[in-house]
């Protein structure tokens, strides 16, 4: 298929004012009746031309068409594959259509779908047309009346956009609802929901004395897991009119929980659905960090009811308007809510295990991509949370004060309106007077910018100089970046140099900065919070990145310290391992990590958890030519269990002194607590002692929440081969207890998929035979398939075993679902960083994924990008 290209985009020929749907849901199928109030875009070059009207449709069967009541014979129109052409139309007028569609037959769960309880829908991207004609383009906005018709026992729960504006009953035990949604919308938020669902009800009374009506629909029997979602809606949206003015503009806000989701959750106006994950929440059954996780997609979701619904996307390639900012603000709120320091640590975390990747592999692309085969492809990492990234870089650059003003004026100007990213930036430039124009590189190039610094220091003149080089292979040029890098200087004894704490705007492809006034040659701290998305070298010596580590005040520069350091033994340690030598793990290493275990009550616990907690193989392999993946599992467990060894002391009294005190609450300081003890405990477990399995073992049985009991349960698994018997009863148990809850089988399959036991792909595979798995639910396929994909050293065996198996489950899945077959596709991305057998065995999977008959568009076109 040709790719569609920014450059191509056009107005609409046609706009449509109103929308009414008429959605009669029957055994044979279900039967939308849509009237489309249609007139031509005066606007547009085309609108002289009386141009046909064009609409998007898939898997419709039509049934009738007909153009001001007057019902068209067929050869008045045309369908094919993907559109209804009608060659001539007023001006104004308007269109009936009236279509079935089998929402029972809808394995991809993009359109109007059925899962247990009932049926519910996703249109974002392009899913409204699985429903109806329509011009299915995000700068189409249409007020929306919506008449579903169901049968009552089953389905007595009907719900849509908006506000309720009628009920009743109807012969044979059928009902109906009509919901009006007041605000002009795209179709892709559009919602509907028929299903037998329990409700838990609040209000919020907003700041200017509005009461919204807030309700959560979960399927039956889980009501005590919603409290938390509650709580969360409640606090992102006192957050939002705090932070950004911003007021919820309904008066019915609804989340629907689903258990058969693609995504994590959608911002349809008013009627959020959501994927189950991001909703059940009770302690026995959710660790602390799905609670974050819950506050912020939650947070996430109601914040795109500003950014996004009332400000919506041109067209697709904008889609970083959105989401970049979206993340932006879940991110403060998060930071906000929890604990700001370890929540940029697990930012950045996160963005160099999933957004540097493939900004480095086949799949780069721009935050804002100039082209695409299919759009659900680039729902992506550098789309998120690169482009949050990008969003943070403006406030950083303007400031906050500044930034809250573009915020305002973007609203000012574009509010009720479909724009580009552009439109974004020009708001941000009117409020501050920034000069955006070389930073829009950002959101034009792909790749990682690569930041070196050198830096000098003159004695006599009593001056320091920084010399930062920037280059990124992946841009279409040489031109440079605007690269916002803070900066601070420690003196020998890790003291801060007064007035030397700055944002250094790095514009030119070299340039250096000078710092006068400083005493003695200092240590430097750069990209303090991260304040760029680069890669940063500078030639730190071991000696100087323990001082940060110790000194920093910034938290995330003390992190990265400790992981440069960890970094740099373990690349050293993975070639010796691969030479046949064995690895050197420094006193100095070991020292600073028992200063920060000792030490964690002044530092605090969570940020201690995190600089414990070594960078993960996949961030680590990107920073190697050529990954030989079982010499680097080799060298960072080999690190594990030299700390181990070396700080078992420390390691057992911690974990004895961070004891549960008291009940169990998901609080920032609880968390971080558990996380530190859980970071000891599995530690501990890398020992081979009996006495550290009872350790363990005792904590899985005694844990009063599933935090604990999951860790625990997280170290068995992954322990060494005396553990076995521990491990399999641990397993045994949990499923046993834990069976009739989705979302914990769902981390007994992942659990069990990431381990790193040599038999993980035996295991796997005898796993998609289990009752608990399920091809057709997206979270079974993540947990189980994904995380395999994602653990590295078993995925890429040697053999070729791992690629092999994946490819079968890729072709399965397609024909089902090729949303979901298409993320499990790119964890073969970066197969070219591993050895000539290894690429082989890739190349030869990928290529049977291309030959394969009837791949969708989605696999075939992260495929193409893989092979090409
Ligand atoms: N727009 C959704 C979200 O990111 C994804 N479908 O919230
Ligand atoms: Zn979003």
């Amino acid at each position: 298929p040709a790719p569609i290209l920014l450059a191509d985009y056009t107005p609409p020929a046609y706009l449509i004012d109103t929308v009414h749907l008429d959605v009669d849901l029957r055994a044979d199928g279900t039967v939308v009746t849509a009237t489309l109030a249609c007139v031509r875009n005066a606007g547009t070059a085309a609108a002289a031309t009386n141009p046909p009207l064009v609409l998007d449709g898939e898997e419709l069967e039509t049934l009738e068409v007909a153009v001001d009541g007057q019902v068209l014979p067929a050869s008045a129109y045309r369908i094919d594959a993907e559109t209804l052409t009608i060659a001539t139309v007023p001006a104004r007028f308007t269109l009936r259509t009236k279509v079935r569609i089998q929402p029972d037959a809808n394995t991809q769960l993009s359109g109007f779908y059925r899962s247990k309880d009932g049926y519910f829908t996703q249109c974002e991207a392009q899913g409204f047309r699985r429903i109806t004609w329509f011009a299915d383009r995000p700068d189409v906005m249409a007020r929306f009346t919506v008449t579903l018709h169901a049968d009552k026992a089953a389905y007595p729960v009907l719900l849509a956009n908006g506000n309720p504006v009628g009920q009743g009953d109807e012969a044979d035990g059928r009902h109906y609802a009509t919901w009006e949604d007041p605000f002009k919308k795209p179709c892709y938020l559009f919602a509907m929901v028929a299903a037998k669902l329990d409700v838990l009800r609040d209000t919020f009374a907003t700041a200017s004395g509005r009461t919204v009506q807030l309700a959560i629909y979960v399927e039956p029997g889980k009501l005590d897991q919603c409290p938390h979602a509650m709580e969360a809606l409640k606090k992102s949206m006192a957050w939002d009119e705090r932070r950004f003015g911003l007021e919820c503009d309904l008066d019915h806000y609804m989340i629907v929980a689903v258990g058969d989701f693609n995504m994590g959750a959608m911002e349809n106006k008013g009627l959020n659905i959501f994927n189950t994950k991001y909703v059940l929440a009770r302690p026995d059954v959710a660790t602390d960090v799905d609670f974050e996780n819950i506050d912020r997609v939650v947070a996430h979701e109601y914040f795109h009811n500003w950014t996004g619904n009332r400000v919506t996307c041109r067209d697709w390639f904008q889609l970083s308007l959105k989401e970049g900012l979206t993340v932006f603000r879940d991110q403060e709120f998060g930071a906000d809510t929890h604990n700001r320091d370890v929540a940029r640590i697990r930012e950045v975390r996160g963005l160099r295990a999933a957004q540097f990747p493939e900004d480095a592999g086949p799949m780069a692309h721009p935050v804002r991509p100039a082209s695409y085969i299919e759009i659900n492809n680039f729902y992506t990492a550098t789309v998120y949370e690169k482009g949050a990234e990008v969003v943070r870089m403006i406030q950083t650059l303007i400031g906050r004060e500044a930034f809250r003003a573009g915020m305002d004026e973007y609203f000012r100007r574009h509010d009720g309106q479909a724009v580009t990213c552009d439109d974004f930036v020009a708001a941000m430039s009117a409020a501050s007077g920034f000069d955006f124009t070389q930073f829009m590189r950002w959101y034009r190039e792909p790749g990682t910018p690569r930041v070196t610094a050198a830096s000098a220091y003159d004695a006599q003149a009593r001056r320091y100089t920084l010399t930062f080089t920037q280059a990124n292979p992946k841009a279409s040029d040489n031109a440079p970046y605007l690269i916002p890098i803070r900066v601070a200087l420690f003196d020998a004894q890790g003291q801060e140099l007064e007035g030397h704490s700055r944002t250094l705007l790095l514009t030119e492809t070299t340039q250096t900065f000078a710092f006068d006034n400083v005493a003695s040659a200092p240590v430097p701290s750069l990209l303090r919070d991260f304040s760029a998305p680069v890669l940063l070298d500078y030639p730190y010596t071991p000696a100087e990145l323990t001082l940060l580590l110790a000194a920093e005040s910034d938290p995330f520069n003390a992190w990265e310290a400790g992981q440069r350091l960890a970094t740099g033994l373990i690349l050293e340690a993975t070639a010796a391992i691969a030479a046949g030598r064995a690895p050197v793990w420094p006193e100095s290493f070991t020292a600073a990590a028992r200063t920060l275990l000792t030490g964690y009550e002044a530092r605090g616990a969570a940020f201690v958890a995190e600089a414990l907690t070594l960078p993960g193989e996949a961030t680590l392999a990107e920073l190697l030519d050529e990954v030989n993946p079982d010499a680097l599992h080799a060298a960072r467990n080999g690190l594990r269990r030299h700390l181990a060894e070396a700080l078992h002391a420390e390691f057992a009294a911690a974990y004895a002194a961070l004891a549960p005190t008291g009940p169990y609450a998901p609080s920032a300081d609880q968390a971080g607590r558990r996380a530190l003890r859980n970071v000891c405990l599995g530690y501990l477990l890398e020992r081979d002692a009996p006495a550290e399995r009872q350790r363990a073992q005792d904590q899985y049985a005694g844990a009063d929440n599933m935090t604990d009991q999951f860790a625990a349960l997280a170290a068995l698994a992954n322990a060494n081969a005396a553990a076995r018997p521990a491990r399999e009863a641990a397993l045994a148990d949990f499923y046993q207890r834990w069976q009739g809850e989705a979302l914990v089988v769902d981390k007994w399959l992942a659990v069990q998929a990431g381990s790193r036991l040599p038999d993980t792909l035996a295991t796997v595979q005898r796993l998609t035979a289990h009752p608990a798995f399920d091809l057709s639910n997206p979270n079974k396929v993540y947990a189980l398939l994904r995380t395999f994909g994602a653990n590295l050293v078993r995925f890429h065996a040697a053999d070729g075993s791992g690629y092999a198996f994946f490819a079968e489950q890729i072709k399965a899945l397609d024909a089902r679902n090729p949303q979901v077959a298409s993320r499990l596709a790119r964890c073969f991305d970066r197969w070219k960083k591993f050895d000539a057998g290894r690429q082989a065995h890739a190349r030869a999977a990928l290529e049977s994924l291309r030959d394969h008959p009837g791949l969708s568009r989605d696999v075939g076109e992260i495929v193409m990008r893989a092979l090409g």
